[in-house]
């Protein structure tokens, strides 16, 4: 049986640097983030259409909107959390094991993911029922 849940997810503020030249943020690998990072992918262009509907096995993830917006809904197969990420300082940390789905991405939106794997295909779930056989174990 999966323990992780929704309550495990949270948004970070990402370490920012401000001065009379701008901001500049940033994110290491098992200093501000629990996980060295293997992979970065970014989603853009996104029309009105949600994107994910999956669940990862054991990837964790932090996604960043670094412009414009995006809900992302995260389902534990008992309860739902929707989180908005509208800040380039504002990280959401996913941990494993649960469904995730993206809309309402406005215009222009960046989304930034940083990931602890490599792409794995086996590692995702795409049908909701055996996601929630995977959670009863
Ligand atoms: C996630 C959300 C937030 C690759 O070949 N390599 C990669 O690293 C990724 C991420 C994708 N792809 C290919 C696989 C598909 O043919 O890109 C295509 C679109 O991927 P997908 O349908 O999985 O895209 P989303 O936006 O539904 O999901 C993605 C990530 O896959 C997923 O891990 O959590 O963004």
């Amino acid at each position: 049986m999966l323990r992780t849940t929704v309550n495990d997810c949270k948004i970070i503020d990402i370490r920012k640097y401000t001065d009379n030249r701008g901001y500049l943020s940033v994110i290491e690998g098992g200093i501000d983030i629990p996980f060295e990072i293997k992979r970065i992918y970014y989603l853009y262009m996104v029309p009105e259409a949600a994107r994910g509907a999956h669940a990862h096995k054991h990837l964790q993830q932090l996604l960043v909107a670094t412009s414009g917006s995006v809900d992302i809904t995260l389902d534990d197969g008992t309860n739902k959390k929707t989180f908005h990420l509208d800040r380039p300082w504002k990280g959401l940390l996913v941990v494993p094991g649960l469904w995730r789905d993206l809309d309402n991405f406005s215009g222009g939106t960046v989304l930034l993911c940083l990931a602890s794997e490599h792409y794995e295909t086996n590692d995702y779930i795409r049908d909701y029922d055996k996601f929630i056989k995977y959670r009863k174990g």
